[in-house]
């Protein structure tokens, strides 16, 4: 499958400064980096410690390339500005980050949201909301933007709903609840504590990806990835996804993106405390079938990345 290079290419963006930098234990675990492409074709890369973006107007990404930290421009953050760690894309041009945080774990009374808007390179801290999360929002479950409407979804266990923020209108709503059959699955689902890897297609279905639980308290009684929960946004129904074909073995801290021809690209992890093998799966979204690309310039495992399609490409960065 001599295609699969064309939309596989590693940037490597060799981190300097990160690694001399100790991270709170709080945060161990997933990627302390989230990465998001603008519309105004800026790769962010967001962490506690660290902020910036790359311009890639300017960059061919036709071949491998290194990219290191004399080309990362760093933003400043605002001394106000809630550490949100799951930040999402938004706005109406989807060039502005947005950070939504709970002042206290299980609560909704004080869900406040801040916005770094990428093209003026300016905050807003505390913006006027309408509505509020459900009773047990937490700030730091992965968020997915549908750049069509300008809607962030986030996949909350308890009760088992998607919150939903309009990133235009700064308004909260929410999905309907996980029907009662498909709660045993929310467990695999949500059982990596920053999980579930997620991605949004042109359809307008999220798919959410099971992971290896991350406690040796948590067990689940399924070792593949063949069963995906999804979402569908249009509908607001949800439906539990049998794949086949070579399904991959369950497996945490991996990433998951879709291309714009409705494949969905899983790569890395770890598996049984072991590199995921083969690190590199597809699934084919229109039929649900899994397969092992053969690749070109392997770029190995790798565990506690992120990953974000940019055109045509999967660019992977941090991790180890
Ligand atoms: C892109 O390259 C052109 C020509 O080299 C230069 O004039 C321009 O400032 C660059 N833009 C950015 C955003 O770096
Ligand atoms: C942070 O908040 C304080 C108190 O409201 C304010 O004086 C200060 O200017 C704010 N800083 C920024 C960078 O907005
Ligand atoms: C946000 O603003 C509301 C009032 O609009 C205020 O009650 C609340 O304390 C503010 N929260 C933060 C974290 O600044
Ligand atoms: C997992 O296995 C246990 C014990 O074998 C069983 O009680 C439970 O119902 C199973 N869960 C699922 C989701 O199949
Ligand atoms: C994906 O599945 C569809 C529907 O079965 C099929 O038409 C298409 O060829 C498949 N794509 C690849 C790359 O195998
Ligand atoms: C859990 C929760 O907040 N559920 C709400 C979802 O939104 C509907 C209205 O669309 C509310 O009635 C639910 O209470």
């Amino acid at each position: 499958m001599p295609y699969f290079s064309f939309f596989f290419a590693t940037l490597l963006l060799f981190n300097y400064i990160h690694s001399a930098q100790c991270q709170p234990l709080y945060f161990a675990g997933g990627s302390d980096f989230k990465s998001y492409y603008t519309g105004t074709k800026k790769l962010y890369y967001y962490g506690l410690l660290n902020y910036f973006y790359i311009d890639l107007n300017n960059l061919s990404l036709d071949g491998n390339i290194v990219i290191d930290s004399s080309k990362w421009i760093q933003v400043t953050k605002n001394e106000n500005t809630s550490l949100a760690n799951w930040p999402f894309l938004g706005g109406i041009s989807n060039d502005n980050l947005f950070f939504a945080k709970s002042a206290s774990y299980g609560t909704s009374a004080e869900v406040y949201v801040d916005t770094f808007d990428t093209t003026l390179n300016q905050w807003k801290t505390n913006l006027s909301l309408t509505g509020k999360p459900s009773q047990s929002f937490l700030d730091f479950k992965p968020w997915i933007t549908d750049e069509s409407t300008r809607k962030a979804y986030s996949l909350q266990y308890i009760p088992g709903i998607v919150e939903i923020f309009d990133t235009v209108n700064y308004a909260w709503t929410n999905s309907s609840v996980i029907p009662q059959t498909y709660q045993t699955y929310l467990n695999l689902f949500l059982s990596s504590l920053y999980g579930p890897p997620q991605v949004l297609l042109s359809s307008g279905i999220i798919l959410y990806f099971s992971s290896e639980p991350s406690s040796s308290t948590t067990t689940s009684n399924t070792t593949s990835m063949d069963s995906i929960l999804s979402y569908n946004i249009k509908t607001d129904s949800w439906q539990l996804i049998y794949a086949t074909g070579q399904i991959p073995s369950l497996r945490s801290d991996y990433t998951a993106v879709s291309t714009f021809d409705g494949r969905v690209i899983i790569y890395g992890g770890t598996s049984n405390k072991l590199p995921a093998n083969p690190p590199i799966v597809v699934l084919n979204a229109s039929n649900y079938v899994w397969s092992v690309p053969s690749e070109i310039n392997s770029a190995g495992p790798l565990t506690k990345h992120t990953s974000i399609m940019v055109n045509n490409y999967m660019i992977t960065a941090f991790g180890n």
